[in-house]
Order: structure tokens, then C-alpha cells, then sequence
């Protein structure tokens, strides 16, 4: 930066001198002004399991903060319920079809080369950094600093990498959300200060196998955690799709992977059986130690006397839903670690904060874990947003965004052209006037992974402010659910006479949201 009094002398008129300086400074003034952003995302986090949306089984008082002091999107939605593809559309403010990033299956590469977000801040000044799940088989590109762990990651004394190459992983010892937190403060403390930054702290937590911090183990001991209404739906009435999925919390946990136990259940079957826990291998002794004195007595008292039929569902669904709330009760921890950093170093006012998910989760809701179905557990994904500079405190709101708004939100709240080709819309005009109704009313989903692990057919749909219509289009046809009169979508409503009206509507809206955002024909997207 030219100094002020080089710039009077070798303008000569002093007065023009001046002028042109004080603008120049008023520039750079505007470039302090720039907001920071810390985008926390996690893996997995439904919205069910956050106080400030309303949980009944947990509480997150660090997470309820952004939604206090900030606000939080009531409605907020991914367009492919998938690790992978969610994060493309993340970075690149485009729906799976546009980013290439369709599954996380048939080992495509996220294609580094495209615009995304953190490239354009990079570009126009920010300095970026990227810590934690990355999960797009590709490098990160557009970060001054990355350091992120290989594919899904480790619970306990994880491996990172950088830039140096998977073959020179670095282990940490420790519990992965405390430590990936930890590597941002330190790049926080280690930045360039003359710049604005962008810190992406994306925590593996509370992805399977839900292996929590050693010190929470013992939380949620007091209580069974509240069943959902629909643990035991039995999935009539609906897509028959439905019931060939493999994720119910009757027959799909894996008893020495999800549950927890080190030896074969003698009356596990195959399927139960077939994995070892993953975590229990990269444990030190001292942890093992821990972690057995937990669960040994718990599953001695198991095998000593099982439950059958439902109540051995019960005890699978308590054994996960604990293991789950004590993951994020690590990460809500940890988002207030990061809270209070910025509060120590003045940075809270100037430092837009955000709280996502990848995707949401089923926790036994249609007697299911995991994702991928356009039902609203994994349809959701959390979105609070803190910006003291620009948004009030405990602002709500209703609009249905999606994460292809994300991208086009940073850019300009960076004060960034927004480049050709996004198809998300900036959220920033909301926070100036809350009720807008200038708003889409629809969203698209589009989940391409067909029948892989979990057994889940691909799908579109759209879903609407009261309807949700979706398309089984490679195997089973319409469904269409009524939000309004039947939240808990257990009646397809699509082949009766009096919703036929309702149904074409849906059609239509569906149709107009494929055209808009170019979807190519439903035979191409089956090629992936
Ligand atoms: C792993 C898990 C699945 C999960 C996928 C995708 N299996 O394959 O349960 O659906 O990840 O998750 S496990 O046996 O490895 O635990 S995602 O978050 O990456 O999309
Ligand atoms: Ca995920």
C-alpha cells in the first residue's frame, strides 16, 4: 500500500492529492469492512437433535446461540441427501447435474478445476482455510490452507493431510472434534490479520459409527431418550420402494460396528455380523480402557438376558440415538469454543457464522438411521446464520432455502460479482426485510445413488411450502405427501381421485424446476 504522504508528493497538488488519498483510504476502510465468515458443517447433524429447532431428545446451547443472536432458517433444505454431493453443491452453488458430483459411490472425483466459493474469496482477498471431513475424493482447491482427513475419517487419534499427499497422513492423538476444531483456532491465531478470512471447520461428527469423546460417555445414562412416533411404521400405505431399504433400526445395525460390541452376538445373523468396529483399533490403551468400562457391564447385561421383538428394538434404537446425542454434544462444545475465540478477539461483530449439516438424518423416525429419501428428516438441514452487522437477534425464518444458496450468500455478503451459472440464490436480501414473500415457493431434490448401501432407489421431486411430490422414476412412479395434514408422510396421496388436481399441479411444478435448471432426460441421469 502506497502511504498517504508518497501519494500527496507525487500527485504534486496537494489539495487533489488529498482527495484522491482520502478515497483511496475510504476503499481500503471498505475492504476492513468486508465480513469474515466461519461456515461450521457438520456430518450428519439433523435438525431434530438442535434445541433451537425444537429437539425433544437433546439440547445445544452453543448451536441455540447463532439462532439467538442471529437467526435460523426454519425451511432449509439439500438437494441430494448424500455426503459428496451436498458439499459440490456447497462449493459450487450448483445442483449434482452441473457439478458433476453425482454420488458418493462410483468413484467420481470432485472436479477441483470449477468455480467455487472459496476460490472467488481467495481470488478477491480473503485468506481461506479448510480443516476437517472434506470427503470429495479430489484436493481442495481455493484454500491458502487445508488440512482434512482421509475419506470418512477417524473418531480417535485421527490421520489428517495436506497438500504433501496421503501418503504423509499426520496422526493426531486425541478426539477428532476437539482437533479439528483445534487446527482452525491455530490458523485463526496464524493468519494474515490485514485480510478478511473464510474458515471452513467441517467436523466428521456425528457421522457413523457415532463414537463419542471418551468424557461424554456417560451422558444420557439417567434416561431412556424419547421414541420417535414412527420408530415401528411399517411402511405400508406408501411407495413400495419403502420397504426394501436397508437401514431400519430393527435389521440393519451391525451389533460389533453400530452397537458396540467386540465380540459375534450369538444370535446375531450374517448381516449383523459382518463388520468389526472401526474405532476400537485405533484406540490407545488408556482410551480402550475408558471405553470398555462402559460398555463391557452394558452389553454383559445384553447378552445375559436379550430383549426380543420390539423391546430389542428399543434397546438397538437407545444404544444408537445416545451414541448420536453424545457425538454432537462434542460438536455443540466445540462450535462454543470457537463462539468464545471470536468474542476474546473482538472478531464477533465483523464474522458472519454459520451452523450446517451436510444433510439431515433419520433417528428412528420410519423406524430408520441414515439419509438419502426425500422425507424431511434428511431432506432438512440445519441453517443458522450469526451476522450482528446485518441481521437481528432471534430473526425466523420460513423461506424455503437450499444449499445451493449458500455459495451465492458468501459472495455477496464478500461484496463479489456473482458469476454465471449459479443456480442457488443469495439470502442476503432476507436479512433486510425477515417476512419477504419475493421468494421461490419450490425446491428440487434429485438423489441419483440407486439401491447401494441402504437400499434406496433414485429419485426426484419437488417439495413445496405444503405438498411434496416425488418421482420413484427409475422403479416405482409418483408419491405425494400433504405436510400441512400429515407431517409425519405415512399416506401417499398420489392415486387418490380428489388429489388429482393437486397431483398435476405438482407435475407441473416439477417439470417447470427441471427446465429451469436444465435436468437433462430422466434416461440420461440414470447413467449414474
Ligand atoms: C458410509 C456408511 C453409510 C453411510 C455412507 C454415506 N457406512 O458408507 O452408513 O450412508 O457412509 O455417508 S459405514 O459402514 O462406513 O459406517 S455420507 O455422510 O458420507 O454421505
Ligand atoms: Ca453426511
Amino acid at each position: 500500500m502506497q502511504s498517504l504522504e508518497k501519494m500527496v508528493r507525487s500527485i504534486g497538488n496537494p489539495v487533489i492529492g488529498l482527495v484522491l488519498a482520502l478515497s483511496t483510504l475510504s476503499v481500503f476502510a471498505e475492504e476492513n469492512r468486508r465480513p469474515n465468515i466461519v461456515f461450521i458443517f457438520s456430518d450428519d447433524h439433523a435438525t431434530q437433535s438442535i434445541g433451537a429447532y425444537g429437539s425433544k431428545i437433546n439440547k445445544t446451547p452453543n448451536i441455540d446461540r447463532l439462532a439467538n443472536e442471529g437467526s435460523i432458517f426454519l425451511n432449509s433444505f439439500c438437494g441430494n441427501s448424500i455426503c459428496g454431493p451436498s458439499r459440490a453443491s456447497v462449493l459450487t452453488g450448483k445442483h449434482s447435474h452441473i457439478n458433476g458430483f453425482y454420488t458418493n459411490s462410483g468413484g467420481t472425483q470432485f472436479d477441483g478445476s470449477q468455480m467455487t466459493f472459496p476460490k472467488l474469496l481467495q481470488k478477491s482477498g480473503y485468506a481461506t482455510a479448510l480443516v476437517g471431513k472434506w470427503h470429495l475424493v479430489s484436493d481442495p482447491t481455493g484454500f491458502d490452507y487445508w488440512e482434512v482427513v482421509p475419506g470418512q475419517g477417524s473418531y480417535y487419534n485421527p490421520d489428517f493431510y495436506t497438500s504433501a499427499g496421503q501418503d504423509n497422513k499426520k496422526r493426531y492423538e486425541g478426539y477428532i472434534t476437539d482437533i479439528t476444531t483445534d487446527l482452525g483456532l491455530k490458523w485463526l491465531d496464524e493468519r494474515d490479520k490485514d485480510k478478511p478470512f473464510l474458515l471452513m471447520c467441517q467436523q466428521k461428527a456425528p457421522h457413523r459409527t457415532w463414537a463419542p469423546n471418551l468424557k461424554h460417555l456417560y451422558n444420557y445414562e439417567d434416561a431412556p431418550v424419547p421414541e420417535p412416533s414412527t420408530l415401528f411404521d411399517d411402511w405400508k400405505g406408501r411407495s413400495n420402494t419403502l420397504a426394501g431399504n436397508e437401514m431400519s433400526i430393527k435389521d440393519h445395525f451391525i451389533y460389533q460396528w453400530d452397537m458396540k460390541f467386540q465380540e459375534r452376538v450369538p444370535f446375531a445373523n450374517d448381516f449383523e455380523s459382518r463388520l468389526n468396529e472401526p474405532e476400537y483399533a485405533r484406540m490407545n490403551p488408556e482410551q480402550r480402557a475408558v471405553w470398555d468400562a462402559y460398555f463391557e457391564p452394558r452389553n454383559a447385561a445384553f447378552l445375559a438376558s436379550p430383549p426380543t421383538g420390539k423391546d430389542l428394538t428399543r434397546w438397538k434404537y437407545q444404544r444408537y440415538i445416545k451414541n448420536y446425542l453424545r457425538c454432537i454434544d462434542s460438536v455443540d462444545e466445540n462450535v462454543g469454543r470457537v463462539l468464545n475465540y471470536l468474542d476474546e478477539n473482538g472478531l464477533t461483530e465483523n464474522t458472519i457464522v454459520i451452523y450446517s449439516s451436510d444433510q439431515g438424518f433419520y433417528l428412528g423416525e420410519h423406524g430408520w438411521y441414515d439419509k438419502r429419501w426425500m422425507y424431511e428428516e434428511s431432506l432438512r438441514m440445519p441453517f443458522l446464520i450469526r451476522w450482528p452487522e446485518k441481521i437481528a437477534p432471534g430473526t425466523r425464518h420460513e423461506q424455503l432455502i437450499q444449499n445451493i444458496d449458500y455459495a451465492p450468500t458468501f459472495l455477496e455478503a464478500a461484496g463479489i460479482e456473482r458469476p454465471n451459472g449459479i443456480q442457488g440464490k443469495s439470502m442476503v436480501s432476507l436479512y433486510e426485510k425477515p417476512n419477504s414473500q419475493n421468494w421461490r415457493k419450490y425446491v428440487y431434490y434429485h438423489y441419483y445413488e440407486h439401491l447401494t448401501e441402504h437400499g434406496v432407489p433414485r429419485h426426484d421431486g419437488v417439495r413445496g411450502e405444503r405438498y411434496k411430490l416425488i418421482n420413484f422414476y427409475s422403479n416405482d412412479g409418483w408419491s405425494l405427501y400433504d405436510l400441512e395434514t400429515d407431517p409425519d408422510e405415512l399416506k401417499d396421496l398420489s392415486k387418490l381421485p380428489e388429489y388429482k388436481d393437486t397431483l398435476i399441479h405438482m407435475q407441473g411444478q416439477l417439470a417447470r424446476l427441471r427446465a429451469q435448471y436444465e435436468l437433462p432426460e430422466y434416461a440420461e441421469s440414470m447413467k449414474h
